[in-house]
């Protein structure tokens, strides 16, 4: 394993662009790179930052009772979950559970949340990578924002007005969802999401041979959270992005060898990108030009070689993150395991299409050589660019009108600046990148490993979730922020494009489920508090006003299946009651104006006490009542 500085000491050759010895990364390579980064750089940048005036470095400080000027959606990866960051600050403001068990909200307890997770879920994980919110001509609408789940191959919709999930979708005949977009422009009609892995059709278990497995391109409409249809990729799918037209659509795959092994992966010098031409497949659907895979009724259209439907572009090698550039330009594939980003020039995508060009490469305007391990770039909306190396643990900012210039064989420089982080990035994510009002401001940049960088808690270590001032000529580094396993990606949103509700109106849909179910037992919930008993099942209707449940004791028999609901009937912003059924694994949240409601079986006989397990009164601790269980 080389060191460090080896590594990047020829900076000046890459700068000009010559190939270098580091052209293409190997196994060997890839398989130390945990190690490369040690602690010189860390104090470093430390002394860095204490050389920084004093101006620059409280320029991110957030003072007790100020607000932020964004949010932030950081994906909680592993972890199944959405948080909600204040940026700069890069306070926590909020979680939102969505594939993962919660207790404090009872997410995954609750029967709103099972009308969203099924009532028959068994899964209890979930792996987001990619938070996006939904656009209406190339800026974010503020409506909803969508996250992919990895481990379970869904896609999840949170409606941003209240914070919570309210749809998830499980995409069919494919495995791991992985890279996931909205469309842009006009509005997000559709979020695309790429599933990774290649399976067999009909993966029955009557073929292992995997000879004929593929993968496939997905869209999901946005409002109704179907799977509208599915388009079949050669190779495999990583990531993706929109264009600004609404036509195009590219995701680039890493294993155009459809290897099952670790070195097949790496045998091809150039994968691709693969674009998509939305309108053509949306054209083939409508002239009845799709089949169906098994039980699922999604209309499917095969986007293989050869078809007019993709375009395949030869990008080096094991390609990973794929951006759009805020002006509508340019697709830029990450080359991971080549030292390049490939520049493609989406206005002649067209010409591509229509047959016109010679080469597939000659949409390719640039391919400028940035560092070792380019995993994602991210734009300041002033024609930079800023590419993560994950194993050179730096961020490159580089120039794409001069990386263009240089591949038309100008000498010219178009790297700008080379800033170290702490370590290997991957995602990285600058203020409003993805739409058209991309400001430049902020830079989060989401590195893999902490080390060093933050109290020792043991062998599992947080991330580094590192802020950078992008406003001037030099990125600064301003902030560490740990954060828990493992937001893949975030996006940064300006706070006035977002409207949340204080508290909840009595009519939402969020519990229509609770409503329908008391209309038909005569119980108006803002009002009643009523005991239904229905053979062995028991409804509980209650209100509560802080400190007070509207019931304090209800009498069921033991094997009862019990639903407690309640309306929470405070008005005051804040005021959230909560339900715990003590002994019992029942918990959940109800705030201000909200009805929810939890089922669980009355199972062992005797004395129950329930309480409020949200803080909400100087009597809080009084607010609690008995459920009285007869033995059967
Ligand atoms: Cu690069 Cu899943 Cu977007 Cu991780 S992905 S870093
Ligand atoms: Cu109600 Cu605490
Ligand atoms: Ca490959």
């Amino acid at each position: 394993m080389k060191k460090r500085d080896e590594l990047t000491k020829d900076a000046p050759e890459i700068a000009e662009g010559g190939l270098s010895r580091r052209r293409f990364m190997g196994a060997a390579a890839m398989a130390g790179v945990a190690g490369a980064a040690g602690l010189g750089t860390a104090v470093m940048s430390r002394e860095a930052f204490a050389a920084a005036s004093e101006e620059a470095r409280n320029k991110f400080a957030i003072h007790p009772g100020e607000l932020d000027e964004y949010y932030g959606f950081w994906s909680g990866g592993q972890s199944g979950e959405v948080r909600v960051l204040g940026v700069p600050s890069m306070r926590e403001l909020m979680r939102i559970p969505v594939f993962n068990l919660d207790g404090a909200t009872g997410w995954g307890l609750t029967n709103e949340s099972k009308d969203v997770l099924g009532h028959d879920n068994k899964v209890h994980n979930g792996d987001s990578h990619h938070p996006h919110i939904s656009m209406t001509d190339g800026r974010y609408d503020g409506k909803y924002l969508f996250i992919n789940d990895k481990a379970n191959s869904r896609v999840a919709r949170i409606r941003l007005d209240i914070m919570k999930c309210d749809k998830i979708t499980t995409i069919p005949n494919v495995q791991a969802i992985h890279g996931l977009r909205c469309q842009k422009v006009p509005h997000t009609k559709y979020v695309f999401c790429n599933a990774e892995f290649t399976i067999p059709h009909p993966n029955d278990g009557s073929d292992f041979s995997m000879e004929d497995s593929y993968t496939m391109f997905n869209a999901v409409d946005a409002e109704t959270m179907e799977v509208a249809w599915q388009v079949i990729v050669d190779g495999n799918l990583d990531n993706t992005d929109a264009d600004f037209t609404g036509k195009y659509f590219a995701s680039t795959c890493y294993n155009s060898e459809k290897a099952l092994d670790l070195a097949g992966t790496m045998r091809n010098d150039r994968d691709w990108a693969v674009v998509f031409n939305v309108p053509r497949i949306e054209q083939a659907i409508k002239n009845g030009n799709f089949k169906t895979l098994g039980d699922s009724k999604v209309p499917v259209v095969d986007g293989r070689h050869g078809s007019e439907l993709t375009r395949y572009i030869p990008v080096p090698k094991n390609p990973h993150g794929l951006n759009t550039s805020p002006d509508g330009k340019y697709f830029i594939a990450n080359g991971k395991l080549s030292p390049t980003c490939t520049v493609i020039a989406i206005d002649k995508l067209d010409d591509l299409f229509a047959g016109k060009l010679k080469d597939e490469r000659d949409v390719v305007v640039a391919e400028p050589e940035l560092g070792l391990g380019p995993l994602h770039t991210t734009y300041d909306g002033r024609g930079n660019a800023y590419t993560t190396l994950f194993i050179d643990s730096q961020v490159c900012k580089w120039n794409v009108a001069d990386a263009i210039r240089h591949y038309n064989g100008e000498k010219v420089n178009y790297i700008r600046q080379k800033l170290d982080v702490h370590y290997q990035p991957g995602h990285n994510h600058a203020s409003l990148t993805e739409t058209r009002d991309a400001d430049g401001k902020w830079l989060v940049v989401l590195s893999k490993f902490s080390k060093d960088r933050f109290l020792p808690v043991g062998p599992l270590h947080p991330e580094n979730d590192q802020l950078i001032d992008i406003s001037g000529e030099e990125m600064k580094l301003v902030h560490d922020g740990p954060a828990f396993a493992e937001p893949h990606d975030c996006i940064l949103v300006r706070r006035d494009q977002i409207k949340t509700k204080k508290i909840w109106e009595r009519n939402d849909p969020f519990f229509a489920s609770a409503r329908e179910q008391a209309e038909k037992d005569g119980v108006t919930l803002e009002m009643d508090n009523k005991i239904i008993r229905d053979g062995n099942k028991v409804r509980v209707y209650m209100t509560s006003v802080a400190p007070a449940y509207g019931t304090t004791e209800f009498k069921v028999k033991q094997g009862d299946e019990v639903t407690v609901y309640i309306t929470n009937l405070d008005m005051v912003e804040d005021v959230t009651h909560g339900f715990c059924m003590v002994n019992h694994g029942v918990a959940m949240e109800i705030s201000p104006q909200q009805t929810s409601s939890v089922t669980f079986v009355a199972d062992q006989p005797g004395v129950h006490w329930y309480y409020c397990n949200w803080f909400c009164h100087a009597l809080h601790m009084e607010m609690r009542g008995r459920m009285l269980v007869e033995p059967a």
